[in-house]
């Protein structure tokens, strides 16, 4: 009976007081939530809405935007400095923090990817939209860049939306991790996935197979252990997936496990990885830590680097626990020899 299902809202309200949080953290969570609903809509409506194609404008990351890269970010800052809950946020697709201002300064920060993946949009796979929330540190009275550098540990809630087969929205506050799955009848999302947990035993990884000729050698040994299937050292078989759209395959692993990899190579290593710390490493590793999972450069936690820089990029490695700690552990090995 669809109708018995719990709404993300009262599932946020009944936390809110079962953890004796301030009704603050449920009123931001709304605006993100209205910004996601806002998103899908647009993703939905595809070719239709002429939303497809290049905006003609690179980012600061020096990549072409897709219109829709524009229009996500443009809806996510709008939903989220009207509730005044926000003091600053950054994005993505913004070179600087976006200061808020107005009467009721609000005490938190908002990082976020509005549309992660978008390489994907034209061809109608699956984007998302990925939100990182920190405290407005004590005592800040300027909302610059430094206030915003906290390590991943520190965030308040990180969480993102699925624009897939179905929209779905995945949250953590710090206490396990829930999906929640839009019904677009009624306008909700509802509860559908409590408590997700990384299972322990996978046989499924993701990388970009395409780089293997610039990958450092623990990670080229892991990958080759797995190809190697029943008759290499894992003893198992292995399937592969790349779907380029790192929300897509973060989702993939909360629900039946696997790891996810965009390492550091020595391409890639100019800049410092692929992957951008602030917004799509710690959030992601937030959630996957939540959901009993590991999440690492291959060389330290993700969620305890001291960001140097808003846009700063990191090495990923995410996932099944044992998996990262044994990619982890051949790093180690290789950086003794
Ligand atoms: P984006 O933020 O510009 O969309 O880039 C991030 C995306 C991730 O979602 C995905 O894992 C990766 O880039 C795909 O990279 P590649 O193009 O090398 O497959
Ligand atoms: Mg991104």
């Amino acid at each position: 009976m669809p109708y018995h299902r719990i709404t993300m809202t009262h599932f946020l309200l009944e936390e809110q007081r079962r953890l004796g949080r301030s009704g603050s953290f449920t009123a931001l969570m709304t605006d993100i939530i209205f910004a996601c609903k806002m998103i899908a809509h647009e993703v939905n409506r595809g070719a239709l809405a002429g939303n497809h194609g290049l905006a003609g404008s690179e980012n600061v990351q020096g990549e072409d935007q897709k219109k829709l890269d524009v229009l996500a970010n443009d809806i996510f800052m709008h939903m989220n400095a009207l509730g005044g809950n926000y003091a600053g946020m950054a994005s993505e697709e913004l070179e600087d923090v976006h200061v808020v201002h107005g009467a009721a300064q609000g005490k938190y920060l908002l990082l976020f990817d509005p549309l992660d993946g978008s390489s994907n949009i034209d061809v109608n796979i699956s984007v998302g939209s990925i939100f990182s929330i920190l405290r407005l540190p004590e005592g800040a009275n300027t909302v610059a860049e430094a206030a915003f550098l906290q390590k991943g540990v520190e965030q308040v809630a990180a969480g993102y939306a699925l624009y897939g087969s179905s929209t779905m929205m995945v949250l953590t506050t710090g206490n396990g991790v829930n999906g929640f799955t839009l019904d677009s009848n009624v306008g909700m999302f509802m509860l559908t996935h409590p408590d997700l947990r990384i299972p322990d035993d996978t046989q499924e990884f993701a990388i970009n197979a395409s780089r293997s000729r610039f990958w450092e050698p623990p990670i080229k040994r892991y990958v080759d252990e797995c190809q190697a299937g029943k008759d290499g050292p894992r003893g198992k078989d292995f399937n592969m997936r790349w779907v380029a759209s790192m929300v897509a395959e973060v989702h993939r692993i909360l629900v039946r496990g696997g790891i996810f990899m965009y390492p550091a190579d020595s391409e890639n290593i100019k800049k410092g990885g692929k992957l951008r710390l602030m917004y799509e490493a710690n959030p992601m590793a937030f959630i996957v830590e939540q959901a009993g999972g590991g999440a690492t450069t291959g060389r330290g936690r993700i969620m305890e680097l001291q960001p140097a820089a808003l846009h700063q990029r990191v090495p990923v490695i995410l996932g099944s626990k044992a998996e990262v700690e044994r990619i982890d552990a051949y790093h180690t090995e290789f950086d003794r020899t």
